[in-house]
C-alpha cells in the first residue's frame, strides 16, 4: 500500500545497535570464566574461516568504557548485548563467579550513566561446555531447569536497571546449525536429535519467561527470531505451495510455539511422517502456552524465494563464508521447497539478498499473525570495508542499506505495526562466527585482521555519523 505521508517514529523509539558476547568480548578465559562450546569448537581445524576465534575478538571486555563512550557520542538510545553464561556460572550451574557477573553489572551501569538503555540477551549461542559434557546441553531436558536458574540470577541482579530482555537469540539458527547442518557446535547432523533439542529449547524459553513473571521482574521479555520472509518465485500454484511450506517450516514452526504454544499442523504432521517429530510430554503444551512473550524480537537480513522441490530434489548446500560472490550452493528441503535466486534483488558479497521491502512484509506478517509489538534486534550489512590513509571509512553502501531499512520500518509503522525499536547489527566491527573478521557490520571500524590483532584501534565510519544524525532527528528525514 502507498501512503500519502508517513507516520513519525514514536517518541521513545529505541534507536540502538547490537553485539554478542563471543563476538566482541575476548578475555575468553579471564577472571574465572569457564569455556563455552564455541571456545572449544573453534579449535577444531576447518570449522571457521581461516581458523578465526573469539579469544581476543575486539577486546570489548577490556575496552567497554571506550566503546560505550562512542555509543554516547553517537546518541544511541539502546545497546543490545549478550551475557556469556559461562562467565556467570563457569560450568553452567552451581557457584556464581562474582567477577564475571560484575563485568555485566559495570557495563550496565556505564550504559545507564550515558542514557543508553541496556537490552540484555540471556543466550547468544555460547552454552557452557560443562553442560555439554555433563548431559549433551540442549539435548537433555535438564537444560530447562539450568537455563531458568541462570536466567533468574540475571533477572534478580539487574531488575530495575534493565527493561528489555531477550531470551534466546535465533533458536532456529543455533539449533539447525548445531544439529542438522553441523556448522555450529556440537557439529551434529541428525534431524531426530535436532527436533528434540529444539523442543527442549522451546521449553527452556517458556520456562525462563514464566520465571521472569514469577519474580515480578520489571520490563518486557521476548525471544529474538531470525526471520527471512518467504516468497514464491512466481504464481505457479506449486511454487506458491512451496513458499507456504517454507514459511511454515522456517518461521511459523518457531514463532507459533513462542506465541501460541503449538506447532503448525502441516509441518508437525510432515515431521511425524519422517520420524523426526519431537516427543511432547504431558505438561509441555501448558508450559509453552503460559510462556508467551511481550514482544517478538526480529533479526532480519534477507528474504527467501522458493520453488517446487520434488521428494528426490535438492537438499543441503554449502554456504558462502569466503565473501566470494556467487559461491553459495543451491539448497532446499526435498518434498517441501527449494531456494531460488530472486531476479529483482541485489546480493551482498556473501550472497545475502538485500531487500528492505521484505522487512516491511515480515513486520506486517508478524504483527497480523501474532498481534505483538516488535523489536528489531538485528539488521545490517556485512561487507568489506577499507580504511583510507586518512583513517576514514567511506561506507556509503552501508548508509544506503540502513537508510532503506529504516524507511521500511517507518512504512510498517504507518501500516499500523507497533514497533519498539531498531537495533542494527552491529555497533563495532566484530567476529562473524563463520566468516572471520573481514565481513564487517559496524558503525565503528576495528583495525584488526583474521590472524593479526594489531592494536584493535577504533575508527568511526561514515555510517556512524549518518546514524547519529538519524537518531537526533528521530528518523524524520530518511
Ligand atoms: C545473526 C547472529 C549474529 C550475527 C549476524 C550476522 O545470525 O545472531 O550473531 O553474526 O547473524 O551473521 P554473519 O556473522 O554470519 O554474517
Amino acid at each position: 500500500m502507498e501512503h500519502k505521508r508517513l507516520s513519525p517514529f514514536p517518541k521513545d523509539f529505541l534507536w540502538g545497535s547490537a553485539s554478542a558476547a563471543y563476538q566482541v568480548e575476548g578475555a575468553w578465559d579471564k577472571d574465572g570464566k569457564g569455556p563455552s562450546v564455541w571456545d572449544e569448537f573453534v579449535r577444531i581445524p576447518g570449522t571457521t574461516f581461516k581458523e578465526t576465534n573469539g579469544d581476543v575478538a575486539v577486546d570489548h571486555y577490556h575496552r567497554y568504557k571506550e566503546d560505550v563512550a562512542l555509543m554516547a557520542e553517537q546518541g544511541l538510545k539502546a545497546y543490545r548485548f549478550s551475557i556469556a553464561w559461562s562467565r556467570v556460572l563457569p560450568t553452567g550451574r552451581g557457584e556464581i563467579n562474582e567477577q564475571g557477573l560484575q563485568f555485566y553489572d559495570d557495563l550496565i551501569d556505564e550504559l545507564i550513566a550515558h542514557n543508553i538503555k541496556p537490552v540484555v540477551t540471556l543466550y547468544h549461542w555460547d552454552i557452557p561446555q560443562g553442560l555439554q559434557d555433563a548431559y549433551g546441553g540442549w539435548e537433555s531436558r535438564q537444560i530447562i531447569e539450568d537455563f531458568t536458574t541462570y536466567a533468574a540470577i540475571l533477572f534478580e541482579r539487574f531488575n530495575g536497571r534493565v527493561h528489555h530482555w531477550v531470551t534466546l537469540n535465533e533458536q532456529n539458527v543455533f539449533i539447525s546449525h548445531g544439529y542438522q547442518l553441523a556448522y555450529h557446535p556440537p557439529g551434529v547432523s541428525d534431524e531426530k536429535r535436532m527436533y528434540n533439542a529444539n523442543h527442549n529449547a522451546n521449553l527452556a524459553n517458556a520456562s525462563a519467561i514464566n520465571k521472569f513473571r514469577e519474580l515480578g521482574t520489571s520490563g518486557k521479555i521476548g525471544p529474538s527470531f531470525a526471520y527471512g520472509p518467504n516468497y514464491a518465485i512466481d504464481a505457479h500454484p506449486k511454487n506458491e505451495l512451496a513458499a507456504l511450506n517454507a514459511e511454515e517450516f522456517n518461521a511459523n514452526f518457531w514463532m507459533d510455539i513462542y506465541v501460541w504454544g503449538e506447532y503448525p499442523k502441516a509441518i508437525f504432521h510432515w515431521l511425524e511422517e519422517q520420524g523426526w517429530a519431537p516427543e511432547i510430554l504431558p505438561g509441555d503444551t501448558e508450559l509453552l502456552k503460559k510462556g508467551k512473550p511481550d514482544f517478538m524480537g526480529v533479526n532480519y537480513y534477507r528474504t527467501m524465494t522458493n520453488a517446487f522441490n520434488p521428494i528426490d530434489g535438492v537438499g543441503h548446500g554449502k554456504m558462502n563464508t569466503t565473501g566470494e560472490k556467487g559461491t553459495s550452493e543451491e539448497k532446499g528441503v526435498p518434498g517441501l521447497f527449494k531456494i531460488q535466486d530472486n531476479p529483482y534483488l541485489e546480493k551482498t558479497n556473501w550472497d545475502w539478498e538485500i531487500d528492505p521491502t521484505g522487512l516491511r512484509i515480515g513486520l506486517r506478517r508478524i504483527a497480523s499473525r501474532y498481534r505483538l509489538p516488535i523489536l528489531i534486534t538485528e539488521n545490517g550489512l556485512g561487507e568489506y570495508d577499507s580504511l583510507t590513509d586518512d583513517k576514514e571509512i567511506h561506507d556509503e553502501y552501508r548508509i544506503d542499506y540502513l537508510r532503506q531499512h529504516s524507511l521500511a520500518i517507518q512504512e510498517a509503522i504507518t501500516d499500523g505495526v507497533e514497533m519498539l525499536g531498531y537495533c542494527t547489527w552491529s555497533f563495532t566491527d566484530l567476529l562473524s562466527w563463520l566468516n572471520g573478521y573481514q565481513k564487517r557490520y559496524g558503525f565503528v571500524y576495528v583495525d584488526r585482521e583474521e590472524n593479526d590483532e594489531k592494536e584493535l584501534k577504533r575508527y568511526k565510519k561514515d555510517s556512524f555519523y549518518w546514524y547519529q544524525k538519524t537518531i537526533k532527528e528521530n528518523g524524520a528525514n530518511l
